[in-house]
């Protein structure tokens, strides 16, 4: 089958040349709901180890870090006694609550009684921590509890919003209530200050939104989801801060106008996607349409005109954001890891409203390109800012002194599980390309799903489901919008079916069938929508999700002077470079070859040069 639309060129990019279908009059309501990742059994040549040293190296920084090289873990000890300083930065207590979270899905995929001890005593401090009242956060309890609530741009909500994450993700790992109790403590203490009569607040930094959602879903309490939704509405009506500090307008903290009223993108990236993830998750569950209709209306901003090719968004290190539609400058990127991550967080629910395969593209995009790029493949170094160019100098490192983004790799990895099956009242979806087996429930009868598949090195994918009775559902699997031929075969008989939305409608189909689905990934040249100044005569190189990158080291001498040909032929070389890189991408040039490698993998080897965007030598 080869797809109707031609493979467009990006940056602010088109991916697979899709047009933006309009959502409006689409039904709001949540269609599919995330096949959780603690049924996922992943096994799966690419990730398995990236699983494996986050286990291995990542936790284990992230533990040392906290309770050795920096003075995270004391500052509860210290606030629990209520002596001592704070060391750090006011908002270093949600690093701790992001590597428990970690923790907790480290100890639902590996189950390891030492980590859980670990994972114990932490949380033994922090109930410590928490203040009768219910208020927990060391900055304030160890420089002065008098100054609490005052400054919205201070991240008690923020670090709240973690520490709610890590609780009700520690309740499921192991069923253990205490921090879920510090949480709801926490989440009660705040209700009784801020809300409707109360006082007004408008967290400078979002997260407290998405967590009283999983507040609300894990205790059943609707005072949680009340609550995430006055937050929500509080935005946009001046009650927040003021740039104090003479720096920031109400645009850097999403504040500017109503959320359902927001149209484009602008301020911190970061907190632009924690807060869309909030409006999404409350949108769904008050069937808020106006929500819907304002985030449809971002995804095209960000998506079309702020995005990088990476699926990394914000710009501009000034605000760790957004400036102008079409700047993206490259040496320059931001990138933030977190960011990316958040584009992961944030298409998914996009994807559960619509059953629409575009948004799956770009949470594949940021998560093997962007994010992915976050953490080095030993596990244990770490990028806050992932340029698409370097000149040398900019290199993963053990940790930060602002450590959002190892804590957020640190939770992100163990469940990337989350993003591969959907399912809802008609369908089983399949979104991601990933080894696994899975075991769900449906219609009260185990349902074993399994994918094989070498992916993203090839596009082979092989499913099989196996149930005892008939499954009434149809199985729906993703086309990717960067395939433009794909064939898909059962039992070995070559088959073809309707698309909808970007996936396959398979209706007709039995337990135990072997579905093989083949996908061409050919070497993608790409270019960039002419408003990107910095792309201007220059392209980068795709094959299937994976976004290619030149780094110095294996294009000596005369990396300064590469430039491609329109019609560089290219070959995909099996590699043994770097590890778990089986593949990498070789054109020839004038008796040289170059040698292009997956963009998540760059800096793991010599300090160098890289590029993403390479000149075009239209000569
Ligand atoms: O402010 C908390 C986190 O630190 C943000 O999300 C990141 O951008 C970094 O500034
Ligand atoms: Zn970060």
């Amino acid at each position: 089958m080869i797809k109707q639309y031609l493979l467009l060129s990006i940056a602010s990019l088109i991916i697979g040349g899709c047009s933006v279908p309009k959502q409006e009059g689409a039904a709001p309501l949540k269609m599919i709901n995330q096949v959780d990742f603690s049924h996922v059994k992943i096994q799966d040549s690419f990730w398995s180890p990236r699983l494996e040293k986050h286990t291995s190296a990542t936790l284990p920084v992230c533990i040392d870090q906290i309770e050795n090289q920096t003075g995270r873990m004391q500052n509860f000890i210290n606030a629990s006694k209520g002596e001592g300083k704070h060391s750090g930065i006011f908002f270093d207590d949600s690093d701790v609550y992001k590597a428990l979270e970690g923790i907790a899905y480290s100890l639902i995929n590996n189950p390891d009684p030492e980590l859980e001890r670990k994972a114990d005593e932490w949380i033994g401090h922090i109930a410590s921590a928490q203040q009768p009242d219910g208020y927990i956060n060391t900055y304030y309890t160890l420089t002065g509890l008098e100054k609490r609530w005052t400054n919205m741009d201070m991240h008690e909500m923020y670090c709240a919003g973690h520490l709610i994450e890590a609780a009700v993700a520690y309740y499921q790992a192991t069923g253990k209530r205490t921090l879920l109790d510090v949480g709801i403590k926490m989440a009660n203490h705040m209700m009784s200050i801020f809300g409707p009569g109360k006082r007004d607040w408008v967290p400078g930094h979002e997260e407290i939104e998405l967590a009283l959602v999983k507040l609300y879903q894990t205790t059943k309490e609707e005072e949680y989801l009340d609550f995430a939704h006055w937050l929500l509405e509080e935005r946009g009506h001046g009650h927040g801060s003021k740039g104090d500090d003479g720096v920031w307008d109400p645009a850097y903290y999403q504040d500017e106008i109503p959320v359902r009223d927001l149209e484009s993108i602008s301020g911190h990236a970061v907190r632009c996607m924690y807060l869309y993830c909030g409006m999404a998750d409350v949108a769904a569950l008050r069937h808020d349409t106006a929500y819907i209709s304002a985030m449809n209306k971002l995804w095209d901003d960000v998506v079309l005109r702020n995005m990088y090719v990476t699926g990394g968004i914000g710009s501009s290190k000034h605000n760790e954001g957004f400036t102008e539609d079409y700047d993206l400058p490259n040496l320059e990127a931001y990138c933030e890891t977190c960011a990316s991550v958040g584009m992961v967080y944030w298409n998914q629910r996009m994807n559960q409203f619509t059953g629409d395969s575009k948004y799956i593209d770009v949470l594949e995009r940021s998560m093997y390109n962007g994010a992915l790029a976050g953490v080095s493949l030993s596990g244990d170094r770490f990028f806050y800012v992932n340029p698409l160019e370097s000149h040398g100098d900019h290199h993963r490192k053990a940790w930060y002194g602002c450590a959002c983004c190892p804590s957020q790799i640190s939770r992100f990895l163990p469940s990337i599980g989350n993003y591969i099956y959907g399912l809802s009242n008609n369908s089983i979806w399949v979104n991601l390309f990933i080894g696994n087996t899975t075991e769900i429930s449906i219609d009260n009868q185990k349902v074993t799903l399994k994918e094989e598949t070498n992916y993203p090195w090839d596009g082979t994918v092989n499913l099989s489901i196996n149930a005892e009775r008939p499954v009434n559902k149809d199985l729906r699997i993703r086309i990717p919008g960067w395939c433009r031929k794909y064939s898909l075969s059962i039992n070995g008989e070559s088959k073809s079916f309707d698309e909808e939305n970007g996936y396959v409608v398979i209706s007709d189909w039995e337990s135990g069938d072997r579905i093989s689905l083949n996908m061409d990934m050919p070497v993608e040249l790409v270019s960039a929508d002419h408003r990107v100044k910095q792309d201007d005569g220059k392209r980068a190189i795709q094959r299937g999700p994976l976004v290619y990158c030149l780094e110095e080291t294996d294009n000596k001498p005369d990396y300064n002077k590469i430039a491609l040909k329109g019609n560089a032929t290219f070959e995909i070389v099996n590699s043994e470079i770097l590890p778990g890189v089986a593949k990498v991408v070789q054109a020839k040039e004038g008796g040289k070859t170059l040698t292009f490698i997956p963009y998540y993998a760059w800096d793991n080897r010599d300090a160098g040069n890289m590029k993403v965007w390479i000149d075009l030598d239209d000569n």
